[in-house]
């Protein structure tokens, strides 16, 4: 039933709505914004700013209070040529924020791959579970099931250790399309209903900078799939490679990519300049530009 190379899509163009993820509903009424929190020593853009807890909980909660509708906590870098980092090593770094910002009544995002640090995530309060590994690694399909938790399923073709080497596709949309809408199937098959499921096509993930904007051009073939698309743009290489800007210089660059998603229909842009992302969507908003 789901191991089809074609899988069968819903091309009605409505997205599921709302959008259920743990203790949190949200009914895509507008487009989110989810702030990203690295806790991590070599994140391309923000590594070893946040390691200390105290300032990474400033930083949560300043996300929070500027509009951040969820915050994405990663303990794992996954920028090119990353090295994989020890699950205990992850989970110190990650669950206790994960406790006290669920508890304080955040909606938090976990980055991770590993169904260890997912499991512990969810029970620690977590609503969603954003895997750049689309739920592949053993044992995460399960981990995810057992809660309420949504789940971002994102495409990466190869590994962060070598996904910029030589990235290539025959048709990338289509590709990227098909693959996500499998491993959402897979997700439903593993009892994940379809509101707890949100797809993104992972740019820079294994792609060229014509690779990512040929996704952003047709973020629409996404959005068709029905499920709620989300986009990470935010100062990415390619926003660099068109500006010619180091990567503490590229906001307005990451704000032009967020609204050109939101306005192919993407629902959630990850960011990290989350009071400026929400201006600058908040005149979206009042402009009625949402499609
Ligand atoms: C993404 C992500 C993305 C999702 C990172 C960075 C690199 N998760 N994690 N989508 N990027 N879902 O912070 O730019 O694009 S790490």
């Amino acid at each position: 039933m789901l191991a089809t190379s074609t899988p069968r899509l819903f091309l009605d163009g409505n997205v599921t709505r709302p959008f259920r993820c743990g203790a949190h509903t949200f009914d895509l009424a507008r487009p989110l914004v989810m702030g990203v929190l690295n806790v991590t020593p070599d994140s391309f853009s923000d590594g070893g700013r946040f390691l200390d807890r105290q300032s990474a909980l400033a930083h949560a909660r300043r996300m929070r209070d500027d509009g951040a509708d969820l915050i994405d906590i990663g303990g794992e870098s996954t920028r090119p040529g990353a090295l994989p980092v020890l699950e205990h090593e992850e989970l110190e770094r990650v669950i206790p924020l994960v406790e006290t910002l669920s508890a304080e009544g955040a909606a938090v995002a976990v980055d991770t791959r590993k169904p260890g640090v997912m499991r512990a995530a969810i029970a620690a309060g977590a609503a969603l579970v954003n895997d750049i590994g689309a739920l592949t690694a053993p044992g995460a399909l399960e981990a995810c099931a057992a809660g309420t938790a949504g789940v971002c399923l994102m495409h990466m073709q190869g590994d962060p250790q070598t996904m910029q080497d030589s990235p290539g596709y025959a048709d990338v949309v289509a590709e990227v399309r098909d693959f996500l809408v499998v491993r959402a199937r897979a997700c439903e098959a593993a009892g994940i209903g379809r509101e707890r499921i949100v797809i993104d096509p992972g740019f820079g993930f294994g792609k060229t900078l014509a690779h990512n904007l040929a996704l952003l051009r047709s973020l629409g073939a996404l959005v068709t799939t029905g499920y709620p698309v989300l986009a990470g743009l935010s100062r990415k290489a390619s926003l660099g490679t068109i500006v010619g800007r180091p990567v503490g210089e590229r906001l307005a660059a990451s704000l032009a990519a967020a609204l050109a998603a939101v306005q192919r229909g993407a629902t959630i842009v990850r960011v990290h300049d989350v009071r400026e992302t929400v201006d600058a969507l908040k005149v979206w908003n009042a402009a009625g530009l949402n499609p």
